[in-house]
């Protein structure tokens, strides 16, 4: 079946009971037993949810995979990946990543006693440099969240594999429809499904989708036993959600691509990030493992001016300022005291997150609605 297919028809029956296209929304925590253990497969809805299975079917489906998993949220499905993990392990992790990510990481799990190394890995062999006994997991964020680099998830898992460490992708910005990890040797991909796969920025949800049987039992264990679960009525939002999602992603690198080309005009505008010009550094892997470039798009002002960057943030009309991503309508942040402000200053500087930068996430709009936005913010 294709991607296109997949995304409508994936992992997807018609309800048994009345034949109904779209699953019923089970809103319920438990299920009626006719003898302890006498039960049609759903004991208690922390468990198992028939929403949620087809949600999880649909997910394991648009990525190519077997198992599907989903959370409460993006970063419920990363902290299921983290427990995997034991006191004394070491993680490899992008440098440039969600700040919630790198939150829980430094903030949460390092008081556990699992250690995490950030490392740029657009240069993958840079990544060897950190592998002890003690590694288990590379963690790496593609397209990276906000500077928009591109790492060669073939190349990282490579590396993985002569190393024997798990290799997980979260894949939120590109989504399946840009690229495949599974397809390119990840062992574990995940999603804020709050971002491009629910889409319409009505839903927090996360999801995991890996092939291996064991990995599968193990993190569906730790689902069970932690309970970051999402609930009956989200899931089928997000069901909904993903049935357009190669309709929507289309426009969105349209009009991303758009966005990002009278950015790169604009005399205040200093630099643009977004993997789809020729000049971006990692433009080779990107045309390699990304089937187009994604509706994402960050900016820094002329001479690194943070005032200006934000009267352009204020200014944006159809642009709403606000954190988040990938739903149709377009959505404009800024990192350094929004979504990164929870990673140390030097930090942040170091991977090019300044206090002028600006990230869009491009909507579904009409581009020239969105270029005039732009034109009349920036002055
Ligand atoms: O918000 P939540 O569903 O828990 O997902 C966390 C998360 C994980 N990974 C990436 C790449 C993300 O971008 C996010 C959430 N990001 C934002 C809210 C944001 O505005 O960047």
């Amino acid at each position: 079946m294709k991607f296109n297919t997949k995304t409508i028809h994936g992992g997807q029956i018609h309800d048994k009971a009345y034949g109904s296209v779209m699953p019923p929304i089970y809103q319920t925590s438990t299920y009626a037993q006719s003898t302890p253990g006498g039960h049609k497969g759903y004991e208690y809805s922390r468990t198992h949810n028939p929403t949620r299975d087809a949600l999880e079917k649909s997910f394991a489906s648009i990525e190519n995979g077997k198992y599907g998993l989903a959370f409460a949220s993006g970063l419920a499905a990363i902290d299921a990946v983290i427990k995997l993990l034991q006191p004394g392990d070491e993680v490899i992790s992008t440098n440039d990543l969600y700040g919630g990510s790198y939150r829980l990481f430094t903030k949460i799990f390092q008081n556990f006693g699992i250690k995490f190394h950030f490392v740029g890995m657009d240069k993958t062999s840079q990544i060897e440099d950190y592998i002890t006994p003690a590694t288990k997991l590379i963690w790496v964020e593609t397209p990276t969240n906000p500077m928009m680099n591109v790492i060669d998830i073939e190349a990282v898992s490579k590396i993985a594999k002569d190393n024997e460490l798990l290799l997980a992708v979260d894949n939120t910005f590109a989504t399946p429809y840009l690229q495949q990890p599974l397809e390119l040797g990840a062992d574990i991909v995940m999603h804020s499904a709050t971002k491009y796969l629910g889409g319409h920025s009505d839903v927090i949800m996360g999801a995991l989708v890996v092939n291996d049987k064991d990995l599968a039992d193990r993190l569906y264990f730790i689902q069970n036993a932690s309970g970051a679960v999402c609930g009956p009525q989200d899931s089928f939002l997000v069901l909904r959600g993903i049935k357009t999602l190669h309709i929507r992603m289309q426009r969105h690198c349209e009009n991303g691509k758009a966005v990002a080309h009278y950015l790169a005009k604009h005399p205040k505008i200093e630099k643009v990030y977004w993997p789809g010009f020729e000049s971006h550094p990692n433009h080779d892997v990107a045309k390699k493992q990304m089937n187009d470039f994604g509706g994402m798009v960050s900016f820094v002002t002329k001479g690194n001016n943070y005032d200006e960057a934000i009267k352009i943030a204020e200014n944006l009309k159809i642009f709403t300022l606000a954190e988040s991503l990938g739903g149709v309508e377009s959505l404009a942040g800024h990192p350094a005291s929004m979504t990164h402000a929870s990673i140390p200053k030097e930090e942040r500087e170091k991977t090019g997150v300044v206090d002028a930068l600006i990230r869009l996430s491009v909507g579904i709009e009409d581009e020239v609605d969105l270029i005039e936005d732009l034109k009349q913010a920036i002055g």
